[in-house]
């Protein structure tokens, strides 16, 4: 890898695989809507709306491989989740392949299957189960880098990101809680592994109280080295008296679950 791409680069996830990969690949080209910072030695900067397929195409010539964090990051309107995930997402495959780039590191969601519930662990190998126009558009991801994989040969590793911080910010992110340190790592499996073809992965820490089988992760060489553990006490410390809504406490989407919620009975 001689040039790797971040899309996304000015949100959470991007600025800090700005520090952490700084001076691990010769070059890091970080592109956003927005504007980003200026580039420092061994970084170039471009901005590019990913709905523009034209500014999409030279947001990815001459880059080695791509770290796709860009589009909406939440729930939205339809139409917007339409635009940055669904269209924005297609183009930046589609160019990528034009462009002949190899390797594709998928910023995916825990809301791609966030209506498996709470009770049960899952593995890499569920079916999708999205709890919101957001989780669809991120199952839809990963179907386009199977796609991707299978008739074009680009090498994608979809990381489910749980929730990225410096800390676990509620009971919920206990269990799926990734620190930067251990998203790096992944991000470099993905980029440099040899054997990538197509894989889906969590990406969590190694969290006492994971509801994740992860072990398609360490069968790659994931070995995270952190653990929401030691914040537990003090995180559901904070918590202790609040109202819980019965759907969000339920499955491991939380509130993205019981958002817009009218079903009268659970699925089984
Ligand atoms: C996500 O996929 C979002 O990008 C992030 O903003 C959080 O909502 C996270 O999931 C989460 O579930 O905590």
């Amino acid at each position: 890898m001689r040039r790797v791409l971040i899309t996304g680069a000015a949100g959470g996830i991007g600025r800090a695989l700005r520090e952490t990969l700084r001076g691990v690949y010769p070059m890091l080209r970080l592109s956003d809507r927005v504007e980003l910072a200026p580039a420092r030695e061994g970084e170039e900067v471009d901005r590019a709306e990913l709905s523009d397929m034209a500014a999409v195409e030279r947001m990815v010539a001459g880059v080695d491989g791509i770290v796709h964090l860009g589009g909406i990051s939440g729930e939205n309107e339809w139409a917007v989740i339409l635009e940055g995930n669904i269209v924005g997402l297609y183009s930046v495959f589609e160019a990528a392949r034009h462009a002949g780039v190899q390797r594709i590191v998928f910023a995916t969601s825990n809301h791609a299957v966030g209506f498996y519930p709470r009770a049960i662990t899952i593995d890499h190998q569920v079916v999708p189960r999205p709890d919101s126009r957001y989780g669809v558009s991120k199952a839809f991801g990963e179907a386009i880098a199977s796609l991707y994989s299978d008739k074009h040969g680009i090498g994608v590793l979809c990381t489910r990101i749980g929730n990225f911080g410096t800390r676990p910010i509620d009971k919920r992110r206990l269990s799926i809680w990734i620190s930067p340190r251990d998203y790096t790592q992944l991000v470099r499996i993905g980029l440099e592994h040899p054997d990538i073809r197509y894989e889906i992965v969590y990406g969590v820490s190694d969290n006492r109280r994971s509801w994740y089988d992860n072990s398609n992760a360490y069968r790659l060489g994931y070995r995270p080295q952190d653990d929401s553990e030691p914040y537990a006490e003090a995180v559901l410390a904070a918590e202790a008296g609040q109202s819980l809504d019965p759907i969000a406490e339920t499955y491991q989407g939380g509130t993205f679950c019981a958002a817009e919620y009218t079903a009268k009975s659970q699925r089984s």
